[in-house]
């Protein structure tokens, strides 16, 4: 309570400054002045009650199965054991399954820890979150299959939901973990998972694990920069101690895509990559292409039409020992470049550029692995080049100065020259 009057006298002085910071802008009129300041402090009440509600990022509450449900394991001897699963609400046959367990003659994946939960045919588990209405959300989860060969899951937050296909094993340890994103269309929400399967032996079904939920932000777009997320630092939730990376399966809705400014056009998934477990070209993260041309991640930059521009990016190797050569189809407009990683001991990443010059307002700019790669240890994980920092620039310093000489261009120009001056001013 005294945290929450606190927030709100600290929300009052901020509103006050900003009124007062508007006040000796000159352009702001007083009506537009007085309604921000109430907007602002309007917004700071509504955070403050509302911070101790609203789901933070991490682990959905017992999102490993670790917790002991009230009779014990059952794996830990449990007998009269009603079937629950703390904190989560089940239909359907949803069995937790311990490591180590056989079904059949097979050895059962739980994907972390001790325990997961297995889905059977129509079978459910679902989790209230509280969630900030009209922000994007991720959902990470980890997933092996059992015995049935075509496994899906479908995970919702209704009213949407995607089913996400389970058949191609990316990794040899028999798992992975995928992303998901979302609009919350309302605070309270439902985590749902089903396994939509029917197969003849009703246990057959996916082992779900480590289900943990992030609020995406979308960073803001760089100033001399085109591409939005071009580092690829923001994206979905991550834990430090998961090696495999994320899988991000095809995703058309650049407006819900848990790699904010991204989208994945193919049928098969690119995995984001962290730095703990992998070689990253420029800061924390970066993206890993698979499956060759099945595998294509894609964004819509704003262009000038007429204008050209560079488009740089880091192509390197993940450093998860896969089989070289690695290389990558590069697109920006019409522009399409095969370019090559070339081993270096004292790099694991090189620069490359592709100059084109834009033909509208919206230029595509898309890459894919030329190669289907897989690792030289295992021979079947799925693997392949990485890129990082993609940037697209228009090219030459000089550009302004050239496009003055043309008359067809001259009050662009002109303009132009006249933001750039606002700019430095701002300094
Ligand atoms: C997924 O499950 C939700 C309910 O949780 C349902 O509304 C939706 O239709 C299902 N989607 C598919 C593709 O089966
Ligand atoms: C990963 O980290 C979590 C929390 O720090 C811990 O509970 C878990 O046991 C770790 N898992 C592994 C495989 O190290
Ligand atoms: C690596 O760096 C060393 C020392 O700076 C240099 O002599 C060598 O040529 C470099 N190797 C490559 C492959 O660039
Ligand atoms: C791209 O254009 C720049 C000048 O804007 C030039 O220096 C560079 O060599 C060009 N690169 C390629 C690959 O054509
Ligand atoms: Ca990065």
């Amino acid at each position: 309570m005294a945290l929450t009057k606190f927030s709100l006298l600290f929300c009052l002085v901020i509103s006050h400054l900003l009124a007062v910071f508007a006040a000796e802008d000159g352009t702001h009129s007083s009506s537009h002045l007085s309604a921000s300041a109430v907007i602002s402090s309007n917004m700071c009440v509504i955070l403050s009650v509302n911070a101790y509600r609203f789901w933070k990022s991490g682990l959905l509450i017992n999102g490993d199965f670790e917790t002991t449900p009230p009779g014990g394991f059952p794996d830990d001897g449990a007998t009269d054991n009603p079937n629950t699963i703390p904190s989560w609400k089940l239909g359907g046959m949803v069995e937790l399954v311990a490591s180590g367990q056989k079904q059949g003659g097979m050895i059962l994946i739980v994907p972390e820890g001790r325990h997961a939960v297995r889905l059977g045919n129509d079978a459910q588990i679902s989790q209230e979150v509280k969630l900030e209405k009209g922000e994007i959300y991720s959902i990470s989860f980890s997933a092996s299959r059992t015995c049935a060969q075509l496994e899906s899951l479908n995970v919702s937050v209704p009213p949407v939901s995607q089913t996400i296909d389970l058949q191609t094993l990316y990794s040899v340890q028999g798992w992975d973990t995928y992303a998901w994103a979302f609009q919350a269309v309302q605070e309270d929400a439902n985590v749902v998972f089903t396994n939509p399967g029917m197969e003849d032996d009703p246990t057959c079904g996916p082992i779900i694990d480590d289900i943990a939920i992030k609020k995406l932000f979308v960073p803001t777009k760089p100033k001399d920069n085109a591409v939005l997320n071009g580092d690829f630092e923001e994206g979905p939730w991550m834990f430090r101690n998961a090696s495999l990376g994320v899988l991000l399966p095809t995703n058309l809705d650049e407006e819900t895509s848990s790699l904010p400014g991204w989208i994945v056009e193919s049928n098969r998934a690119v995995r984001y990559i962290d730095s703990y477990h992998f070689s990253v070209p420029g800061g924390k993260r970066a993206v890993e292409l698979l499956s060759g041309k099945e595998g294509i991640i894609s964004q819509m930059v704003t262009t000038t039409p007429n204008k050209p521009y560079t488009m740089s990016f880091s192509l390197g190797h993940a450093g998860d020992t896969c089989k070289q050569p690695l290389a990558v189809m590069a697109f920006a407009g019409d522009q399409a470049e095969n370019v090559h990683y070339t081993p270096n001991a004292n790099s694991t990443f090189q620069t490359a550029h592709v100059n084109f010059t834009a033909k509208a307002e919206k230029t595509r700019v898309a890459f894919y692995s030329v190669y289907y790669n897989t690792r030289s240890d295992d021979m079947s994980s799925l693997c392949g080049p990485v890129v990082d920092d993609i940037q697209v620039v228009v090219s030459g310093s000089g550009g302004v100065g050239f496009s003055c000489l043309r008359s067809d261009g001259k009050l662009e120009t002109l303009t132009q020259i006249v933001k750039e001056e606002a700019r430095l001013l701002e300094f």
